[in-house]
């Protein structure tokens, strides 16, 4: 699923686009990966479509302290056949930004109460 058609699924579900606040969050969402075959990449919650190299998440929050999560090397490099990247997927290993436009899973997340 696309990257706005993932936001869109995940709040028709009550839910939203995962957004990890921490390294324990990532790690946490990383290990999804071990569990589910042949899932490489899951969009997640953080976008800089508004402002290019500015990541915001879906709550409009700057993601400044980027540091804990792991860009694959290269990224965020924004390329891709000339194309604009501006949605944030993960890996089992590290963050990439992606074209929103291409067809991946994606994770969604409640709120805690
Ligand atoms: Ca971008
Ligand atoms: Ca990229």
């Amino acid at each position: 699923m696309t990257w706005p058609a993932a936001k869109k699924t995940c709040e028709d579900e009550g839910a939203q686009l995962a957004v990890p606040p921490d390294q324990y969050a990532f790690n946490g969402l990383r290990r999804i990966f071990s569990s589910v075959q042949g899932i490489w990449y899951a969009n997640i919650g953080v976008t800089d479509q508004v402002s290019e190299g500015i990541f915001l998440d879906i709550y409009g929050r700057h993601q400044r302290d980027m540091e804990y999560r792991v860009w694959n090397p290269g990224e965020p490099n924004n390329y891709d056949g000339g194309n604009p990247e501006n949605c944030l997927a993960l890996s089992c290993r590290s963050f990439y930004d992606m074209r929103c436009d291409l067809e991946l899973p994606f994770i969604c997340e409640i709120a805690p109460m």
